[in-house]
């Protein structure tokens, strides 16, 4: 069993396709349902050892309540993780040279996702960026003075944010 395969597994099911598995609004399905449906591609996979790749996700994608499961961002099932909205000072985002163009243009909107998402540190955003493009443009948010202007920002994990929409002015490109 490789825990990153069953991981990529997880999160295209719980974000994108929970094919047959019935997901509440806010993006919970059966720890149970999972597992059997996991176990069509891993036959011997054990719910500790489901239990252990959440739990050390290096990235907290995941969460695990009352027997239910969910992804925390990423979503592009229409759900509403329903989480807590937080005031912070910056916060960082990846991306391509062409679509930081863009952002400069139009803001940071979510395209395939539900929500648009940001980094808490600067090298998580670059590798971020780096899923797109070997030269990835930084971009530096400026949360707390979009949050003044009544933009709102998520907590998904201790790395990741998400919000709804964040308008250029409070976005800026800084050097790494
Ligand atoms: C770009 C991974 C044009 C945006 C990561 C990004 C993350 C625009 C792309 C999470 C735009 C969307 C999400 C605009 C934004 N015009 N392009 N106005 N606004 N974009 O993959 O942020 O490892 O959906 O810059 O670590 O790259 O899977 O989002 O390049 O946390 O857990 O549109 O997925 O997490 O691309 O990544 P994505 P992302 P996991």
């Amino acid at each position: 069993m490789n825990r990153r395969e069953v991981s990529k597994q997880m999160a295209y099911l719980l974000r994108h396709d929970p094919s047959g598995m019935s997901m509440d609004e806010e993006g919970f399905i059966d720890l149970e349902d999972l597992l059997n449906k996991l176990r069509e591609r891993w036959k011997n996979l054990t719910e500790p050892e489901l239990r252990g790749i959440v739990e050390e996700d290096p990235k907290g994608r995941y969460e695990i309540s009352d027997g239910r499961i969910r992804a925390l961002y990423g979503h592009s099932v229409n759900v509403d993780p329903d989480l807590p909205e937080v005031e912070v000072e910056v916060l960082y985002h990846g991306t391509s040279p062409k679509a930081a163009e863009r952002i400069d243009r139009e803001g940071l909107r979510s395209q395939g996702r539900r929500k648009v998402h940001l980094s808490a540190r600067k090298e998580d955003a670059i590798k971020v960026g780096k899923r797109h493009t070997p030269e990835p443009v930084l971009l530096e948010i400026e949360a707390d003075e979009a949050s003044e202007s009544g933009v709102t920002f998520q907590r998904a994990s201790d790395k990741v944010y998400v919000s709804d929409f964040v308008p250029s002015k409070f976005i800026e490109h800084i050097e790494h």
